[in-house]
């Protein structure tokens, strides 16, 4: 196995050629955030899985495809697993709103999605990247269920992919969905641990670092108000406006956490990571009170491969990638 010990980062963006990028989502408020990142930074993944999480599978398949259509570009979409590998279906619809999108104006019409078979689309995509030589990068914002299957029935597909960043677990222990767990890690615990097994060249945005890289609610309103009037600023301040409105509801100031936006940023940019540790990551997988949380290892004596998980970024340049979706103006 071809263990990953430490990052190198790409040359600027003049210099390389991008390598193709899948976004697997499970369809939330901040999943549309960070699809019109990637969107407005000039990097529109060449294809999307969905997966169940944030909401159930349908909706988050919806929910991307009526993102897509507000931001008018077209890119096919492949439905993925609709449920746990083992588990039952937990989901978020409390923080994410009954539709997933917190009742975000939706576009007249979307596209159809492109397959029913995610799983399939990541194994035929990879395999074939592995075969020319290449590799594919994969951004996951959601549970880590498609790609564990697709790595359970084909693990050679490892050879082609690229840089794997994931938006999941902790870094000091410190979770959202339980004290111990964060959500996309607790939604699935087997499908981490099987694709935090894997040799790749795997990111980590953790939560804990989502809880610090924020922006103020004012500031929002500024980036909105110098944005051009249009379908798309609607829809992208609607989508903030609910996020920062489930905050303030549970008694915290006016801000927006930077959540799945942060995992795109560093999936298109990694030169943005100020502060990583280099760490094996398991996943508790035991019944009981730290189901689904994940032992950082920088000691390496897990003997997992090393993975890098963030632990601080460079918050202006991050802040300027989200004012670039604000600004977003889809091509007639
Ligand atoms: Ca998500």
């Amino acid at each position: 196995m071809r263990y990953q010990t430490a990052l190198s980062f790409p040359a600027p963006d003049s210099v390389v050629p991008h390598r193709s990028l899948i976004l697997d989502t499970d369809g939330g408020v901040d999943d549309a955030q960070a699809l019109l990142l990637l969107i407005a930074n000039g990097r529109t993944p060449d294809a999307i899985t969905t997966v169940f999480g944030n909401v159930g599978l349908d909706a988050a398949t919806r929910n991307v495809l009526a993102t897509l259509a507000v931001a008018g570009v077209s890119v096919p979409v492949h439905t993925g697993a609709d449920r746990p590998l083992i588990q039952p279906l937990i989901d978020a619809r409390h923080v994410h709103g009954d539709d997933g999108l917190g009742g975000a104006p939706r576009p007249a019409t979307t596209a159809a999605p492109a397959s029913g078979d995610a799983v399939g689309f990541l194994r035929r995509t990879f395999r074939a990247a592995a075969a020319r030589g290449d590799k594919v990068d994969i951004l996951m914002i959601g549970p880590l269920t498609n790609l564990a299957l697709a790595l359970r029935l084909e693990p050679s597909i490892e050879d082609g992919i690229g840089t794997l960043t994931v938006m999941g677990g902790t870094v000091h222990g410190r979770g959202n969905v339980t004290p111990a767990a964060e959500f996309n890690i607790y939604s699935d615990p087997e499908a981490a641990q099987i694709v935090f097994s894997a040799a790749l060249h795997t990111i980590i945005v953790p939560w804990e670092p989502c809880m610090t890289h924020l922006i103020a609610g004012p500031e929002v309103n500024a980036l909105f108000a110098a944005a051009p009037a249009s379908p798309a600023r609607e829809f992208s301040q609607a989508l903030a406006g609910h996020a920062r409105g489930g905050i303030v509801s549970r008694g915290h100031p006016d801000v927006m956490f930077f959540v799945d936006p942060m995992a795109a940023a560093v999936a298109i940019e990694p030169s943005i990571i100020r502060k990583s540790v280099t760490a094996s990551v398991q996943v508790e997988l035991s019944p009981g009170i730290t189901r689904g949380m994940t032992l950082v290892d920088p000691s390496g004596r897990l003997g997992s491969p090393m993975l890098t998980v963030v632990e601080e970024v460079d918050i202006a340049r991050l802040t300027a990638m989200y004012a670039a979706s604000a600004n977003y103006v889809p091509k007639a």
